[in-house]
């Protein structure tokens, strides 16, 4: 059974195993010494859970979460690839989060972090409908307080390779009324449901009270999540990954997602990281890498 090969594989004695989750989908399954956990599914590579030291569950999983295949998992961390949402004639996203990745690495460090590698390439489905060769890793490294998350893409063409990628990560929160996104103050602000009017975001920290869809090209490195409710704050810093959007769907928009409790808005902020108004292009042979560190703190 391809579960026990995979846990014949890649298993780690008490650090690293492969389970069946949800409808059967194989999981990865971090444990960090401290106690941290990650969870990350071969459905999408798709991180479904990142647990501190004490438990606290610092993502967020919609209790309606769909596990089936072509389906995407709502929450988590979905890879959007080569598309960002409906920015194009491809699927929302793009087609990697509901592609079936191959795990292909996982190490216990020297320093005691977890790591596990996934990777997914183009097929005749794919290129179907989107004609070009591309091979997308992703390498997540549990630490006590921190999950990293690098991403690279490889042109396995002949052509140049032109694409948008993003993390598009959900933060579980305690109460969306007390959570503020930090760090964009002076950065131009896309409001994607302003007639995608530009300005510049003028606070410091962005609190929750509507529907929330907002770009902000080439932002800062370093950003915060803060859960005020729980004394809990995520720190977000990235690499190449210049663009960030924050969204929270709000009561009429989760009303309309069958996979999302109606609720649920009140406890989730997704703070996106990636390059989304920076589209890339690769030459053939060319690679890019990006990487975002989630460090949970107390406020
Ligand atoms: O977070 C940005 C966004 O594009 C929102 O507009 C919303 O559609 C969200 O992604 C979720 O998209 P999904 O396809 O996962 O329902």
């Amino acid at each position: 059974m391809i579960l026990d090969i995979l846990k014949r594989d890649f298993g780690i004695e008490g650090s690293l195993d492969v389970v069946e989750g949800m409808n059967g989908f194989p999981k990865v399954v971090m444990t960090h010494v401290s106690g941290a956990t990650s969870e990350i599914y071969l459905h999408g590579a798709h991180l479904t859970s990142w647990r501190a030291t004490d438990g606290t569950e610092l993502s967020f999983l919609s209790r309606a979460a769909k596990f089936e295949q072509g389906k995407p998992i709502r929450g988590g961390i979905p890879i959007c690839f080569p598309q960002f949402s409906g920015q194009g004639p491809l699927p929302a996203h793009g087609f990697v989060r509901t592609m079936d990745w191959e795990l292909c690495r996982t190490q216990l460090l020297d320093n005691g972090a977890v790591a596990s590698e996934f990777q997914v390439t183009d097929t005749a489905e794919t290129r179907a409908m989107w004609p070009h060769p591309f091979a997308l890793g992703m390498r997540v490294v549990l630490a006590e307080d921190s999950v990293t998350l690098s991403l690279r893409v490889v042109n396995t063409g002949s052509q140049p390779l032109a694409f948008q990628i993003a993390l598009h990560t959900y933060f579980g929160v305690a109460d969306i009324g007390r959570t503020f996104v930090l760090g964009l103050e002076g950065t131009e602000r896309v409001d994607t449901l302003r007639e995608w009017v530009r300005e510049t975001e003028n606070r410091s920290r962005i609190g929750f009270s509507a529907e929330t869809d907002s770009i902000y090209p080439n932002a800062p490195d370093s950003l915060r999540v803060e859960d005020e409710a729980r004394g809990l704050s995520v720190a977000i810093e990235k690499k190449s990954m210049p663009d960030v959007v924050v969204w929270n769907p709000w009561i009429q928009k989760s009303r309309r997602m069958e996979d999302f409790g109606d609720d649920e808005y009140l406890r989730m902020v997704c703070v996106e990281t990636g390059c989304i108004e920076a589209k890339q292009t690769l030459p053939p042979e060319g690679s890019w890498e990006g990487i975002t560190r989630l460090t949970y703190g107390f406020i």
